[in-house]
């Protein structure tokens, strides 16, 4: 597919709502590299890395992990991947999603002169969300989300591509759901600000991924192509 110019798109969304779901099936579609914050933290705290040690504790209560160390992570791996340049396309899951990540963010976008041009809210009904979260099974190593009702893996319980184990995120229960939902309700309210004074900030809802996910392809062309 020709790109107009490059896509460089951020994906909001309280948890659950599909952002891994939607990175996904843009992946398929368009020539894009992603990179999901909790991803990324999950294999840092398999490895056992310094990384790993602090954010084990925020992700299994439901909170953030510090900005800083969120800041670090993220802009060290977009220098490293070499994505801080004005022709690679990528996507972000889950960074920024406090204000202050956001600010840090532009900032270092802005000092190589490619900075954010497409923000996606997903909006979901938040009632639907528990139970999908309950239902959901990772492979832990690549990021797949499968889901026993919505995307069930071919075999049960084993990850369609390596057949290895799945497994559930120790995020994934009510109580913690509950806790990471209400910290999104009230982090969201600074990020909007933030992308709605720069014009780049898009809503799409609906009730089921299948739904969003045209829009979402749709917007995409509309801008990039
Ligand atoms: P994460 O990993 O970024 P969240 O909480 O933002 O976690 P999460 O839970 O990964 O987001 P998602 O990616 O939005 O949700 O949703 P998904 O996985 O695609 O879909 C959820 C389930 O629903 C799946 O089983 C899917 O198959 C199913 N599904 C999808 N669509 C449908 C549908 O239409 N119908 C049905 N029935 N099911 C569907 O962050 C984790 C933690 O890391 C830390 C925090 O502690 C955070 O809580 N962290 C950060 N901390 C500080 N700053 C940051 N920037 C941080 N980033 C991560
Ligand atoms: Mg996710």
């Amino acid at each position: 597919m020709k790109l107009s110019h490059p896509i460089r798109v951020l994906l909001l969304g309280a948890p659950g709502s599909g952002k891994g779901t939607q990175t996904s099936r843009l992946l398929k579609d368009f020539p894009i590299n992603s990179l999901s914050s909790g991803d990324i933290l999950r294999s840092q705290i398999k490895e056992r890395t310094p990384v790993g040690i602090t954010a084990q504790e925020y992700i299994t209560n439901g909170s953030l992990v510090p900005d800083k160390v969120m800041i670090d992570l993220i802009t060290g791996h977009l220098k490293t991947h070499n994505w801080l340049n004005s022709s690679t396309n990528w996507l972000l899951d889950g960074f920024p999603r406090t204000k202050p990540q956001a600010i840090e963010l532009n900032k270092v976008l802005g000092s190589r002169s490619c900075p954010l041009n497409l923000v996606v809210e997903l909006d979901v009904p938040q009632s639907l969300i528990l139970q999908r979260i309950e239902a959901r099974w990772v492979h832990l190593n690549s990021g797949r989300v499968y889901n026993l009702d919505y995307n069930p893996p071919k075999v049960p319980y084993k990850d369609d591509i390596t057949g290895e184990p799945l497994t559930k995120r120790d995020d994934d229960t009510a109580a913690v759901f509950q806790k990471r939902l209400d910290g999104y309700n009230e982090e969201i309210k600074g990020l909007r600000q933030v992308y709605e004074e720069e014009g780049v900030l898009f809503k799409i809802s609906g009730e089921t991924s299948d739904i969003i996910y045209p829009q979402l392809k749709q917007l995409v062309l509309d801008k990039f192509s």
